[in-house]
């Protein structure tokens, strides 16, 4: 089942939700405020129910800055493949766009032997879970999250509405980007009046990096490489470099790097390239004007997904290789 009707798959999600006894819920690889706090404000809500409720960090390490948001403590640090399914009757996974987002480490097959739920806001997402809840017009998983806890008639904590809280103002760019509308405005008016310290959740969030990242975005920046007449914008950052310079694994973001360079209005289309291991590109898009260039569907031409202002894939190739790739893709699909 599929449904972009909130109010419609309401019901349905609580039902299956009281059935349960144990229910895992899990982050995506490098995940962002959204996904950790959409888990960590569904946790809450389960357990408000008097239902267990397990949070798993996924693939990649939680970054610092988030071990502030609540319960974040309690999060287990086991990948999808490190979990015993029997111990859980419910899989819910929140943000989360597709099967590769569950796992990389290990690959995982739906359907589950356990029930599973998919509640997210990327339109990419195909509906991999047995009851899938996606709601593109959604700026955020977490305005999803708050909206089901309205539709249950949930009493929402501090709790709950900090780590929405997080979610929804990190995927809106800090209450921005399009997508945002006054009903997000009236939600975050809700969630700060029952989170008053919103302010100190956010410098946290913020302001936890190590120097390394900052070593990282010197490389990218640059590296950067322009194409098609000064529409599209790549940055790459070899493998060799990681290495060399000692950037952790836990540093490697190429949102961020992506999200930098957009600010450059001729640049349509901007890529942030970190070649991960040899032939093994992790791969960030981004663009300034999501009407004439959304960036969806070069991500999903890779095997990636996302929203039309964001979006990501792993490419298969070297980093010369998936330049030319992204460049003679980008002049096909924008005619560039
Ligand atoms: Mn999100």
């Amino acid at each position: 089942m599929k449904s972009t009707n909130l109010v419609e798959m309401a019901p349905i999600i609580l039902a299956e939700i009281k059935k349960a006894k144990s229910v895992l819920l899990s982050c995506h690889p490098s995940p962002d405020p959204d996904c950790v706090g959409s888990a960590l404000a569904m946790k809450f809500a389960i357990e408000s129910l008097g239902i267990k409720a397990t949070v798993i960090k996924g693939d990649s390490e939680i970054p610092q800055g988030f071990m502030h948001f609540p319960g974040a403590k309690d999060i287990v640090m086991k990948n999808f493949g490190e979990v015993d399914l029997k111990d859980y009757d419910l899989y819910i996974a929140a943000d989360i766009a597709a099967v590769s987002q569950v796992s990389r480490v290990k690959p995982v097959v739906f359907p589950l032997p356990i029930k599973s739920i998919v509640i997210d806001h990327h339109p990419s997402n195909t509906g991999f879970a047995d009851m899938n809840l996606i709601v593109p017009e959604s700026p955020a998983t977490a305005q999803v999250i708050y909206l089901l806890a309205k539709e249950w008639g949930m009493n929402i904590s501090s709790e709950m509405a900090a780590n929405i809280f997080v979610g929804i103002y990190t995927d809106t760019g800090g209450l921005k980007y399009s997508g945002t509308t006054i009903k997000t405005y009236e939600i975050m008016t809700d969630l700060v009046s029952k989170c008053p310290d919103f302010s100190l959740l956010i410098q946290k969030m913020e302001n936890s990096e190590s120097p390394d990242k900052l070593t990282l975005y010197g490389l990218a920046l640059g590296s950067i490489e322009v194409f098609l007449n000064n529409s599209l914008a790549i940055s790459t950052v070899s493998n060799a470099d990681l290495v060399t310079k000692k950037i952790a694994e836990t540093s490697v973001s190429t949102s961020i790097i992506s999200s930098m360079m957009k600010v450059v209005d001729q640049w349509k289309i901007v890529a942030s390239l970190i070649e991960l291991e040899p032939n093994k590109i992790k791969c960030s898009f981004r663009t300034n004007d999501v009407e004439n260039y959304p960036v969806g569907p070069i991500s999903s031409f890779f095997g990636g997904g996302g929203h039309k202002a964001a979006a990501g894939a792993i490419i298969n190739a070297s980093l010369e290789e998936a330049k030319k790739l992204i460049v003679a893709k980008a002049k096909e699909l924008y005619n560039l």
